[in-house]
Formats: structure tokens, sequence, C-alpha cells
């Protein structure tokens, strides 16, 4: 099974910067997706930041770029239909891929991920960025759902990156290099702002713009884990702007584009959709 997001979720991508889509995706991937997380947990790769190593509560960890090795992240990239969404989302012609992020909160964890954009974390500049956040688990907003500030994406702002609780000294290091505005206190004013965020179940995803402030709470469950899959794609306008504090997954010498270049380089970024 895979779908089209309907007229009123591309709308609401459009004028919110984020949309949920239920049953995003064919439910199959979902157990095959959660033995991945029970793997990373066990076994990060060396991408992964892990606040609480080996523990069943109150961890925060992300793996990331798994795509190139892992054989089901790389079929459902392929093979689930999220490619197509994001390109609608985005109203590209294609969508090619950047890279797969695993977030995981077990039990009683603690610590939020801070509101920001992602933009600023990649080496990439365009509007038609975007990331599909595919639920693993259910939660809500008290369980660590995403939340996002609603028409963000159009204010023409780019912000700072900010270090998330866990990180590293390494991945902390490139992360103060980006340049950008100082993030506002959004959690400690959230009635200054058009705050929205989804009840989530295994198989729904969030579609949303690489411009579009976000963040969420710890995971307040005292026994369930929230875990999710986010994939990163590129959209028409995207061009390769490798800069420092840019997530260091890929780099210039990875790559045969130039600077201000469309990521053209099919081995790196795979176009997995064309209109
Ligand atoms: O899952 C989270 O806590 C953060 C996810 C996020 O920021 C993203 O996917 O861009």
């Amino acid at each position: 099974m895979s779908r089209n997001l309907t007229k009123q979720e591309l709308e609401t991508y459009r004028t919110d910067g984020a949309a949920v889509v239920r049953h995003a995706v064919d439910e199959s991937w979902i157990g095959r997706l959660n033995k991945v997380v029970d793997r990373q947990l066990a076994t990060p790769s060396k991408w992964a930041n892990d606040a609480n190593p080996g523990a069943s509560a109150n961890r925060q960890f992300s793996d990331r770029y798994m795509w190139r090795h892992d054989a089901v992240i790389g079929s459902y990239i392929r093979e689930s239909g999220c490619a197509r969404l994001a390109a609608q989302a985005m109203e590209s012609r294609s969508a090619r891929f950047y890279f797969d992020h695993l977030l995981v909160k077990e039990p009683g964890t603690a610590n939020p991920t801070p509101w920001h954009q992602d933009i600023p974390y990649w080496p990439f500049l365009g509007k038609q960025i975007c990331s599909i956040w595919l639920a693993l688990t259910p939660c809500d907003i008290a369980t660590s759902s995403l939340e996002f500030v609603r028409g963000s994406h159009l204010d023409d702002k780019y912000y700072m990156a900010e270090v998330f609780a866990g990180d590293d000294d390494a991945n902390a290091s490139w992360i103060t290099q980006t340049e950008g505005e100082i993030c506002p206190d959004i959690e400690a004013n959230r009635g200054a702002y058009d705050i929205i965020g989804y009840d989530m179940q295994p198989g729904d995803a969030l579609i949303f713009s690489a411009w579009t402030l976000h963040g969420a709470r710890g995971n307040g469950a005292s026994n369930t884990r929230r875990a999710a899959l986010s994939t990163r794609w590129l959209g028409d306008d995207a061009i390769w702007d490798p800069r420092p504090g840019a997530d260091p997954t890929v780099q210039a010498e990875d790559v045969s584009i130039l600077p201000g270049q469309r990521p053209l380089d099919d081995v790196v970024f795979p176009e997995l959709y064309r209109a």
C-alpha cells in the first residue's frame, strides 16, 4: 500500500509548514523498523548520540545515516512511497534522499527536544526541503510527539542550530559553529506562538518543512518508548551549501557537486521519485 497526499494535507503543509499524514505507509514497515530501533540501541553507529548508554529508561538516543548499509531502511526509503509523499508536500517534480534519522526517547526521558529549524544543520539551501517523521510507537504531546510553530516556515528566519541534550562533544562542536539568529525561547512564551501538535499512532507521519520551527517535550510515559524515524528529502530547488556547522555525515569530499549546484550526485543523494 502507498498513498498520495490529500488536497487538505497539501494545503496544511503549505500554510502551516507541517501536516499530519495518517497511515502514511503500510503498517508492515512498523515492525521491521522497530527491530532496527532495538538493534541500533544495542549497537549504535558512529553517528549515534546517546544520553544514557544501555539504560532502558531516561535515555534520549539518536542515530542517523544508516540507509547505505541497512537493508530495512534502504527498502523503506525506496519502496514505502515516502519519496512520493515528500515530493508532493514540497510541490517538487523530484525527491532526492538526504539521510535517515532515528529518534528515540525511552520511558521517563526528561530531555525535551529544543525548538529549532532543521535547515541550519544541513549543507543545503532551498525552500523545497522537508522531513517525514514516521511514528514507530504511539505518542502524544506529553510523550514527545513533535510540536510546530504554525506558519514559521514563511517567516524568512534562519536560526542558529541548537545543541540537543545528550549530544556528545563531537556533535556539539559542529553544531555550535552554525550561524544565524538566536532562536527565541518559545517554550517559555508558548502563549505568544501558534503551536500545533498531534497524537500519533505507529504508521502516522508528520511531514514538515526544514524551515518550520519544531520541538518536543520529554517522554513522560513511565513504561513506553517513543521512537520515530525521520527521513530527509531534497526537492527541485535544493542546492548544495557546505558551510561551518553543517552535519558532517556528507562532506565536500564525498560529493562531485560544487557549492551552489543541485545535488545531482546519484550515489550520495539518490533520486527516489520523479513525477
Ligand atoms: O524526534 C524528535 O525528538 C526530534 C525530531 C526532529 O527534530 C526532526 O526530525 O527534525
